[in-house]
């Protein structure tokens, strides 16, 4: 018989407390923190699902890596067992590493990006959107219609849509598109996967118009794993296999390591192209460090080869998926509204059916943050009008296509009665719902502002 209950592949070795606050505290907390709960003290959290990223629990074998760590400055034996576990993966001929993800966009899109220039994808994370404009060119979201309705159940709504992205291209002129990139998992759109087949696809007009395809990698094990569960053909191969072949059809990717890769700290670009790569390469003495560390130490790049080869586990992956479909289930089971299905790395509340009273201006997911945090001492994150909201040329706010609020958990960190704890929590604020009020923005950064925003709420 194959139990049904499906626990920790792991033991625990170490553990680390975490702090009790009562509510009166968190009130006071919040308050000094701006009501953004970027802005509180870690340890101020008792549960803490702002990100996915550079919060895993790492192994023993992870740890024994750092000891194992070679620190010389060039030519690190760390850098060649880096290499070739990322090579393992992606079989790219040129495998760059860097200090996290957007460091890998700054320079490839300070080398391929600018004025003039447009770049699709299923939907651009916010640092990659950040470093697209910032290097002057357009970031354009060419996601499924599927996709944008979060109560729709579909297996693959992380998908692009492949005949959008060939008008665009007519559109645009392929002269001024230097890439297409594929985000897999699709965090902006619920952590939903994305299928081999629209890979292919996708892969198939980029050939035509001999534009080269890039994958946003960072959570390409759990796309892999909900590929293997979903998509024809796929049931009998390896997690392996089949992020080997996704690969295949890149001619690049980016990759913040802080995700599928285990780690607390890193990334890499891996490309095919010799010249880009050598452009790249140079940009990164510049600006990141040698090429066999690139902005790491020798012992975080031990840290990511062991982390690779961890997370294609399919023990791990099984217990992965299963424990944040676990969380979804039983919210939606209390009526809370979620972009269903569960996605791989994170629940995202839909705070427009939560909230219908609160309008996108008035920040509804933001609402729903600080609430977590007060009833339970839960830290969330608002992805809708805060992250993504813009402004008109009057100063209204244009706002973002979904109104939502992540939950992301991070990998190896919590248990099955945190979780429990956890649905409790937010099982309560949705019953007192009726009792949210909206917010206003009173600080803002012209870029990226959700990190650094202050509010007040409305009454
Ligand atoms: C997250 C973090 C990072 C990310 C990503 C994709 C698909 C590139 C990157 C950049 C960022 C974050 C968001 C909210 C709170 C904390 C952190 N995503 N592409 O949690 O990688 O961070 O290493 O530069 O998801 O989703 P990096």
């Amino acid at each position: 018989m194959k139990p049904k209950t499906i626990i920790e592949p792991f033991k625990i070795k170490s553990v680390e407390p975490i702090k009790f606050t009562t509510r009166e505290e968190r009130e006071k907390l919040l308050i000094e923190a701006g009501y953004n709960p970027f802005l509180l003290r870690g340890d101020d959290v008792l549960i803490d699902l702002l990100t996915d990223s550079g919060t895993s629990a790492m192994s023993s074998k992870q740890w024994a890596g750092i000891m194992n760590g070679d620190e010389a400055y060039a030519g690190s034996k760390s850098y060649y067992r880096f290499e070739e576990a990322v090579n393992k993966i992606t079989q790219m001929e040129h495998i760059i590493p860097t200090h996290q993800g957007r460091a890998a966009e700054k320079i490839l899109f300070s080398i391929v990006g600018g004025e003039g220039k447009y770049f699709p994808n299923n939907t651009h994370f916010d640092t990659t959107r950040a470093n697209i404009e910032f290097s002057g060119a357009v970031a354009e979201d060419l996601l499924t219609e599927v996709g944008k309705h979060p109560e729709e159940r579909a297996d693959f709504k992380g998908n692009m849509d492949v005949e959008k992205l060939e008008k665009f291209i007519k559109q645009k002129g392929v002269e001024n598109i230097p890439l297409c990139m594929i985000t897999v998992t699709n965090n902006s759109g619920g952590g939903q996967p994305v299928s081999m087949q629209n890979i292919r696809e996708v892969k198939k007009v980029c050939e035509k118009y001999s534009i080269p395809l890039f994958l946003d990698a960072c959570r390409f094990a759990e796309n892999a794993y909900f590929i293997k569960l979903r998509e024809k053909g796929y049931e009998n191969k390896s997690v392996l296999e089949i992020a080997q072949e996704m690969f295949s059809y890149a001619d690049g990717a980016t990759m913040s390591a802080k995700k599928d890769a285990l780690v607390n700290i890193g990334g890499f670009l891996a490309m095919n192209d010799d010249e880009l790569a050598m452009q790249c390469s140079n940009l990164l003495i510049v600006t990141e460090g040698f090429p066999t560390y690139g902005g790491l130490a020798g012992r975080d790049l031990e840290a990511v080869a062991q982390g690779l080869e961890e997370v294609v586990d399919e023990h791990y992956l099984e217990y992965r998926i299963k424990s944040v479909e676990y969380l979804g289930n039983k919210i939606v089971d209390a009526g809370v509204p979620i972009i269903e299905p569960p996605g791989g790395h994170a629940i995202y509340i839909d705070a427009k059916r939560f909230l219908p009273n609160i309008a996108p201006d008035k920040y509804p997911g933001q609402a729903i943050v600080c609430e977590l945090y007060l009833e339970g001492g839960v830290r969330a994150v608002e992805i809708g009008s805060v992250m993504f909201g813009k402004y008109d040329e009057k100063g209204k706010l244009i706002p973002a296509m979904m109104e939502l609020v992540r939950l992301a958990i991070p990998r190896r960190v919590y248990t099955q009665s945190h979780i429990d704890y956890l649905i409790e929590i937010i099982i309560e604020v949705y019953k007192n719902r009726d009792k949210l009020n909206g917010y206003e923005i009173t600080y803002e950064a012209p870029m990226l502002r959700h990190f650094t925003a202050k509010f007040k709420p409305l009454s």
